[in-house]
């Protein structure tokens, strides 16, 4: 009887195994809004070749190092709701998988792991952070590596996809483990709609909820910014001038070639086209207050001078402790949002905008609709 029951309890277990196979892969590049346009292309990759993706953890790099904790990581569903990503493609929890599903079909000894390219000696799959805590957090180590010239891109390109399914066969290889995102950054444009799918977990949206009530409690319009303006990002933008497009760009200046190219306004925008535009946008929504995501100065005392006392205009209290996720959730639900072009944290809060039929500018730009109506505006003057 129990030998039936133990045959039983594998026999379910074993159809929970993809026969098509798994993609795992460390988001081992730039902090949230990178991690997040690497996750879209991941997703379509592992749709593409029709393998389950294991969800990773976001890697979060505190504010305050110690040599001790210099990244730390979060179950994608702290964050993330899972179930809408199924509605496109299978997806597993990659703490799930270890547990579950690893010690069946990729147990130690048959760990290899994927880096593109001739490494001379091999994938350093766990060389420097985050690429060393990220697998020990898993209590992986790799037993070989392979190496590929592949492209990630196999959108409409039968012959690339093949080409994967030919090289690393589900049966000879079940589980892909990338150095890195097998995603372009920034998201290709064909992916960007997959943010749909994307929907934040019951603790944020509540999260969220509480703070636009308490701190907007008549309920009118309300304006959400992104300035982006910590110190990485004034040196990050420095030598922008003249660069056609530079880091998340694309997402207002198109990802074709022969845009307008980027500015240091439209990188670190000055504080008179902030308030300026934010001027603009609460005077055409008639709007309550002014919601501010910041990484560093929240330009509160200037924007209320400017704005007006009837105008509120808040910020997440704690400095350099405020919630990225708690910020993002907000900029996304807001009556119009003013964001920063070249950010990807911006672009995040946009995509999530545009799924949900909700309108978006950005600091430093006027698109050309927006330019049409400027100059219909100087024609009636
Ligand atoms: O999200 P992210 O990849 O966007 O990285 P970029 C910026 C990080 O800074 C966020 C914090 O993940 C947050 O931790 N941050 C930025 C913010 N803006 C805000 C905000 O409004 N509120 C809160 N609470 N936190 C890239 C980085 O940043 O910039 C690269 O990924 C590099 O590593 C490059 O530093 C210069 O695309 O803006």
């Amino acid at each position: 009887m129990l030998f039936i029951l133990l045959l039983l309890v594998q026999l379910v277990h074993s159809l929970d195994v993809d026969p098509n196979g798994y993609i795992l892969y460390c988001p081992c590049m730039g902090r949230f809004g990178n991690q997040a346009d690497h996750f879209l292309g991941a997703l379509s990759f592992a749709h593409n070749l029709n393998r389950t993706l294991a969800l990773p953890p976001w890697i979060v790099y505190p504010s305050r190092p110690t040599p001790k904790s210099t990244s730390f990581h979060i179950p994608f569903d702290r964050w993330f709701l899972i179930d809408p990503l199924r509605a496109y493609h299978r997806v597993i929890l990659m703490e799930d998988f270890m547990s579950e599903l690893a010690p069946q079909i990729w147990p130690p000894g048959k760990r290899y792991g994927f880096c593109y390219g001739f490494a001379q000696r091999g994938c350093r799959m766990k060389d420097g952070n985050p690429f060393g805590p990220f697998w020990d957090h898993f209590d992986v180590d790799f037993d070989d590596s392979v190496t590929y010239r592949i492209s990630y891109n196999v959108d409409n390109d039968e012959s690339t996809r093949r080409q994967w399914e030919t090289n690393f066969p589900p049966n000879r290889y079940p589980v892909i483990a990338f150095m890195g995102a097998p995603a372009a950054f920034p998201v290709a444009e064909g992916h960007r709609h997959l943010h749909k799918y994307v929907r934040w977990s019951d603790e944020i949206v509540e999260e969220a909820t509480q703070f636009v009530e308490r701190e907007f409690p008549q309920g009118g319009p309300i304006v959400a910014i992104h300035l982006r303006n910590g110190y990485d990002w004034e040196k990050a933008c420095t030598h922008v001038d003249g660069e056609r497009n530079f880091m998340a760009s694309p997402q207002c200046l198109g990802y074709a070639a022969g845009g307008d190219g980027v500015t240091g306004e439209l990188c670190l925008p000055s504080k008179g086209e902030v308030l300026r535009r934010v001027k603009e946008a609460v005077v055409s929504l008639n709007a309550e207050g002014v919601f501010v995501a910041t990484d560093r100065d929240p330009m509160i005392g200037e924007l209320t001078q400017h704005l007006g006392d009837n105008v509120k205009v808040v910020v997440q209290p704690g400095d350099r402790d405020r919630s990225p996720q708690l910020d993002l959730a907000i900029l996304g639900r807001a009556d119009h949002f003013i964001g920063n072009c070249v950010s990807s944290f911006t672009a995040f809060a946009v995509r999530e905008r545009t799924a949900g039929g909700r309108t978006s500018s950005f600091f430093g730009f006027v698109s050309k609709a927006g330019r049409g109506k400027q100059r219909d505006r100087g024609a009636e003057l």
